[in-house]
Parts: structure tokens; sequence; C-alpha cells
């Protein structure tokens, strides 16, 4: 018994050397914002009971069979009977209540504080985004009009309002950028609400989090938290610019929304090869062509305003892809 010890305690000593930075691994996300953080409250504190009682129960379980293995007993000899222990049935009883009303308990506490959108208090702004899941590109809307794709940019220390969905055409989508707290599905016909508060400016990287078709797994989207004159200054230059049918949109379309499928040089990838194709140079063409769709091709731009398919066709027409 005493080498069995020896060794139960020396793969301990071990294990709790290299599981903080293995447990590392496995725990959230550092979080951003204030509903990521109780998300990584509540996960770290359900930890703990995992991690208790995986140590108990494994612990016991290797015991018992050290404790009980054969010996020299006959290999069919039945064990000695036991009867009841009244103490040790009540207590594994009882004992997982307790866990599981503690969990519980914690939960509902942190729920609110992740799932309710702060309230807009006099004096304090809040911005709303309206967000849309379509294959295989997230399509932000802000509330002066302007556009963005798979890129959000947002004001530090400012509540964002997420207004999440999906066209009636499209499938069902997910947002989810961890560090600014939990997913949210983007479903046709419905409109899911979720938010973040960013302090810290950065670029906060997330995916889709819902197989939605081939290319699921390039549908990324990621959230540039900038100073709040700086948000500001890009939201304001970003309205001149989709007005003029010029600027960034036409190129964040062609890599968020034409690219994906038809490669970012237009050389072909799931979709056909388009460089060189004359759609690309005829607007009312290539209008028609992302309303529409065609063949296997879905309607990627159903919806769009005419600025956003002029973007994308004053881009196409400045810096035609190359085909390689
Ligand atoms: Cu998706």
């Amino acid at each position: 018994m005493r080498r069995f010890s020896l060794a139960f305690a020396g793969i301990v000593l071990v294990a709790a050397i290299a599981a903080p930075s293995a447990l590392a691994q496995f725990a959230p996300v550092t979080p951003e914002s204030p509903n990521a953080e109780g998300i990584r409250q509540s996960y770290l504190f359900v930890s703990i009971f995992v991690a208790g009682i995986f140590v108990l129960v494994e612990g016991l379980l290797i015991a018992f069979i050290w404790k009980y293995r054969r010996r020299r007993r006959p290999r069919f000899e039945d064990g000695a009977p036991i009867h009841g222990a009244t103490k040790l049935e009540l207590a594994w009883t009882a004992f997982p209540v307790v866990v599981l009303f503690l969990v519980a308990a914690f939960v509902f506490i942190e729920l609110p504080g992740i799932k309710d959108i702060p309230e807009a208090t006099a004096g304090e702004e809040q911005l709303e985004v309206r967000v849309s899941g379509r294959q295989f590109y997230w399509q932000y809307e802000y509330p002066n009009g302007v556009i963005a794709v798979d890129t959000m940019r947002a004001p530090a220390g400012v509540p964002v309002r997420l207004e999440v969905t999906a066209p009636d055409s499209d499938v069902i989508h997910s947002w989810w950028i961890p560090p600014l707290g939990g997913k949210i599905d983007a479903i046709p016909g419905t409109v899911n609400q979720t938010w973040f508060e960013a302090d810290t400016p950065g670029t906060y990287h997330g995916q889709c989090a819902e197989l939605c078709g081939l290319e699921h797994a390039n549908m990324l989207a990621s959230v540039e938290v900038l100073s709040q004159p700086e948000f500001a200054a890009w939201l304001e230059e970003r309205r001149a610019e989709q007005t003029a049918g010029s600027g960034e949109l036409g190129a964040e379309t062609w890599e968020g929304v034409c690219a994906k499928c038809h490669g970012l040089a237009g050389e072909g990838g799931i979709g056909p090869r388009i460089a060189g194709s004359l759609v690309l140079a005829d607007p009312e063409a290539l209008e028609s062509l992302v309303r529409n769709g065609r063949r296997t091709m879905p309607a990627v731009g159903a919806g769009w305003t005419s600025e956003q398919v002029e973007a994308l066709a004053n881009y196409l027409k400045e810096s035609p892809p190359s085909g390689s």
C-alpha cells in the first residue's frame, strides 16, 4: 500500500505542476467586455466542481482497483456481502444536490450581466449595429447607413447593441467573437440581440459558429475597437466615401463576398475562375448577377443598397482581379 500511495502522490504532484498551463488551453479567452467576463466567471466556477469531482471519482476508482484486486483468491469467488451504509448513501445523494444548487445559483446571478443589454441612460451614448449573417460573410449596417463587411469597427467604452439576423433566403449562422461575449444565432426572419462594450482598443477575432455551408470555415469576423474620436472620424469618412461610390467598401465586398468562393485574384476556388470575365467590367450585368445569383451561385447581393453595388463595381474597374 505504501508503494501505491507514493506513486499516487507522485501523479498528483506532476498534475499539480502541469495543470495550470494545460488548463489555460481550455479556459475561455481573456474577456474584453463585461458579458464575456461573466461567461468566464461561470466557466471557472463550474470548473472547480468538475475538477474536484473528477479527482475524487478517479482517485477512488484507482484506490478500489488496487485495494480489491484479486490476489490469490479463486477467480469466481464472490466478494463479502455488504448491507447498507446509510450515512454514505445520504452523503452521495445530498452532495450532488448541493453542487447542482450552487452551480445553478451562480449562473442565475451572472446571467443578467451576460444577457441583458445595458439600459441606455441619459447622457450616455449607445451604438446600434445591424449584423447580418450571409453565405459566407458578415454584413454590418450602422445607423447612418454605413455598410461594412466582415470587419466591424466600434468605439471603445461605448455599449454596442447588435441586432443579429440573416436574410430570408439564407441559412442560419452564429455570431461569435469570444473575447466580446457569447454566441448568438443569426436566423432568417428573427432578430436576436446581443451586445458588448470593449474598453481597450484593438482587434478581436471570431468566426461564424454555425455550420452554414462549404465556406463556413472562412466565414471569419472581427471587431476593430477604436478610440471614440477615431471611430467618429471613420464613420464620417465612410459615409462620405459611400455616397461617392468609392473607398474601402468595394474592396471589403470583393474580399468578403466574391473572393471567398472565386479566389482573391479571381483565380477560382469552389466557384469558377472569374478573372477577365466581362461581367466584372459591366456594372449592370454585375448588379443583376449579385442581386439574383445564377445557377449554383446564390444571390449574394440580394438586398444590397445601390451604394454597395456601385462601390464593388468601381473597385473592380480600378483593380480588376489579375487571375493569379
Ligand atoms: Cu455562417
